[in-house]
Parts: C-alpha cells; structure tokens; sequence
C-alpha cells in the first residue's frame, strides 16, 4: 500500500515511522487511521528482520496534536462510537505488536495524539513535549482509549485532573508522573531510542513477544472500560455542545458550551 500520511525508513531492522501532516500538526484524520491500520496489520508484521518500531511526528512542533478536528464536525451519536472503536482496534494492534514500538514525543501530544503514545510500549519524549487530553475543551471525551490507558500509567488521582482539566503537562512533569521513560533533548532522543531497540533485540523474540503480551493481560480486566469509553464518546458526539467545541476550535474562538 503506497502510503501518503506515513513516511517509513528502516535501517538495520529499526524502523522509523513518522505521521506526516506536519502543517495539521499530524492529526490523525481518517486517512492516517486506515494507514496505520495497514501498517500495523498487514506491512509491519510480514518484515523480516524487523528489531522494532520508533514512532514519531513530522515537523518542530507535534507528535500528534489528536483526532483531526475539522473531521468532527460531520459526527453524530452513532459515528462517533465508530470512530472511536475503529481507532481503538488500530491501537489495540500497536499495543500487541510483537516487537517494541516506542513512541518519541517530540513536541505535541494531545488527545489522540497522547492516546496514540500511551498505546506505544515505551515513550521518550523531547524536552518540548506536552501531553494533555484536551477532549472536554471540545465538549467530548478520549476516544482511542485514554480514559483507560492514562490511568493506567498515571493511576487515578493525576489521570482524573488531566482527563477532567483538560491540561497540558510538560515532558518533565510527564516523566515525574511515570507517563514517559526519558525526557532528552531532541538531538539525543532518537539515538536512546534506538539503543533501546537494539538492546531487546538480543533477547530471545519469542520471549519479547510473551512478555509484551503478558504486560497486556494485566491490563485485560479493564476491556469493559474501553467499551464504556466508545459509548460515552459516541454520546458527546450527538451534542449540540460537540459541534460548538469542534466549531469554535476551527473559527479560532472560545467554546460557548450550554450542557445540551
Ligand atoms: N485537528 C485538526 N487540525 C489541527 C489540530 C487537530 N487536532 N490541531 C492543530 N490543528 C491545526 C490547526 O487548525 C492549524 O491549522 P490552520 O493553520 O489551517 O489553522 C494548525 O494545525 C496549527 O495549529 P495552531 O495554529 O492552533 O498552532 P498553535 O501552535 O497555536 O497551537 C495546539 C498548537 C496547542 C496543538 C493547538 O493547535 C491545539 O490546541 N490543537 C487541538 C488539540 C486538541 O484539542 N486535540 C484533541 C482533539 S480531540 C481528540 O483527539 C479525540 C480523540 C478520540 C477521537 C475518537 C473518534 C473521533
């Protein structure tokens, strides 16, 4: 599948995928869903010789600045929640790919874009990284597995101010709450990276392949919260303040929100 989102270059086994949209902040809109669907289902799994995955964004600015707004505005109730299961199944394939995938944050990691991170087995974020669920500015709420996966890294109290804020946080202050493994300068973030990779790579892969899929199980219990969370999506999505949020984000104006 020739891919127009994703930029892909493996050396030696380490590959390098990075979102592409960088004038979008590398929204994840429809497009770079289907492709990393692709990549994770179909291109990634049949690579021979492949030690492991860094995942990255395009441009100074943004891993991923979330879902793709301006794609927002044509849901409803019943769009929504599919959306939302769609990209949490393209999540899912990331969280229990076999080898490691890490994501390098270097810039903005909101919404989506912080999902995405969380659904990545290690993170290294660049000292200008931010990671933030800004999804109730917009009148909704993470859709691709946040209410869950912050709370499984950061436990309850600080995942309930972020999801309920809606604030950023820095890479130090992500690092000092467990959300990343390392904050470097963004000359030095890809070469840990790949040293992270190159170092799991002399284990046995078969033992790799279990432990990952054995970290994932411990987690399994919380599969209905994650049925729970496309539902509720889907539920902000039918809401006049939804369109209001998703509207005044794109005219660059403050959501006037009425609760219905
Ligand atoms: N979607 C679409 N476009 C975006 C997004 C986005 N999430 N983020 C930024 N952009 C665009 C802007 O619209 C702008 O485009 P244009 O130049 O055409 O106006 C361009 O990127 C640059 O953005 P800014 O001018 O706003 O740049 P700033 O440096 O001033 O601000 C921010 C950067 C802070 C990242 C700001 O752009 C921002 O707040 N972005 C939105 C962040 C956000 O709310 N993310 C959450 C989205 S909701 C979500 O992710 C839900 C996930 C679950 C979905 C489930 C199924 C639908």
């Amino acid at each position: 599948m020739p891919y127009t989102n994703l930029l892909i270059d493996e050396q030696d086994g380490i590959l390098i995928l990075t979102l592409n949209r960088p004038k979008a902040m590398n929204a994840l809109n429809t497009k770079t869903m289907l492709e990393l669907q692709h990549f994770f289902a179909e291109d990634a799994p049949a690579r021979e010789g492949l030690k492991g995955i860094i995942l990255t964004g395009a441009g100074e600015k943004a891993f991923v600045a979330g879902a793709d707004i301006k794609e927002f505005l044509a849901l409803d109730t019943q769009k929504g929640q599919d959306m939302a299961q769609r990209g949490q199944d393209v999540f899912f394939l990331i969280e229990r790919f076999h080898k490691p995938v890490i994501a390098l944050v270097n810039g903005f990691a909101l919404g989506g874009g912080c999902e995405l991170s969380m659904a990545c087995h290690l993170r290294i974020a660049t000292e200008n990284a931010r990671f933030g669920q800004p999804e109730v500015n917009l009148g909704i709420i993470p859709g691709y597995g946040g209410t869950q996966r912050l709370i499984q890294y950061l436990g309850k109290t600080k995942a309930t101010e972020l999801l309920l804020t809606g604030d950023m946080i820095t890479a130090d202050q992500a690092l000092a709450w467990g959300l990343v493994n390392y904050v470097l300068p963004a000359g030095e973030a890809m070469d840990k990276a790949k040293a992270i990779i190159g170092k799991i790579a002399k284990k046995g892969p078969v033992a790799i392949a279990k432990t990952i899929e054995a970290i994932n199980a411990y987690f399994q219990h919380d599969e209905d919260g994650f049925d729970r969370e496309v539902k509720a999506f889907g539920q902000t999505t039918g809401t006049e303040d939804f369109k209001e949020g998703a509207a005044a984000f794109i005219e660059k104006r403050s959501a006037n929100f009425t609760g219905r």
